[in-house]
C-alpha cells in the first residue's frame, strides 16, 4: 500500500503491485535529523517553527529526569513550537509526508501532545482516506505507538 503521515487531517494511497512491494522492503524513517521540515510539506495552515530542537519540557513533568524532552535525537516535529518563547497551540494546519510503500509488517512512530478531535497524526491512502490516526496522551512526554502486524 502506497501511504503517507499527516499531521492533523488528510491523506494518500492505492494497491502496490507485488513486484515492487517486494524491492521495497527498506525501513521508512522520519526524524527529521537534518533540522528542516524536507521532505515533508506544510499543505494546510502555517507553523512557526515546525522542525525543533528544544532540549528542555515547556510544562513541568516530574517523573521526567531534568525535565528534558524525550523526544529521539535532536530534532522532531512540532505543530506548537516558536522560534522562542513559550509554545503557541493556536496554530493550525497540515504537515504530510511524502508518499510511500507500506510493505513491512507493521509501523511504529513517536506522538506526544493534547487528544482534540483534530489534532492527531494519520496514516492516509493515495485516495485522501484516513486510515489510522493516533493522539498524544495529553501530554508533551512522547509515546511510542505501534502499529498492527498486517495479515
Ligand atoms: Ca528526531
Amino acid at each position: 500500500m502506497v501511504a503517507s503521515i499527516l499531521i492533523a487531517l488528510v491523506c494518500l494511497g492505492a494497491p502496490v503491485p507485488a513486484a515492487e512491494t517486494a524491492s521495497q522492503l527498506a525501513e521508512v524513517r522520519f526524524d527529521f535529523e537534518t533540522g528542516d521540515l524536507e521532505p515533508w510539506r506544510v499543505v494546510e495552515g502555517w507553523f512557526e517553527h515546525p522542525v525543533s530542537s528544544r532540549e528542555m519540557f515547556h510544562n513541568v513533568y516530574p517523573e521526567i529526569p531534568q525535565n528534558r524532552y524525550n523526544h529521539q535525537g535532536r530534532f522532531y516535529l512540532s505543530t506548537v513550537e516558536r522560534k522562542s518563547g513559550p509554545s503557541n497551540d493556536e496554530m493550525t494546519g497540515v504537515m504530510e509526508s511524502p508518499v510511500f510503500v507500506l510493505a513491512g509488517p507493521s509501523m511504529s512512530f513517536l506522538v506526544g501532545g493534547g487528544q482534540a478531535e483534530n489534532v492527531y497524526v494519520a496514516l492516509c491512502n493515495l485516495a485522501g482516506q484516513e486510515l489510522l490516526k493516533a493522539r498524544g496522551r495529553q501530554t508533551e512526554i512522547i509515546t511510542a505507538w505501534i502499529g498492527r502486524h498486517r495479515s
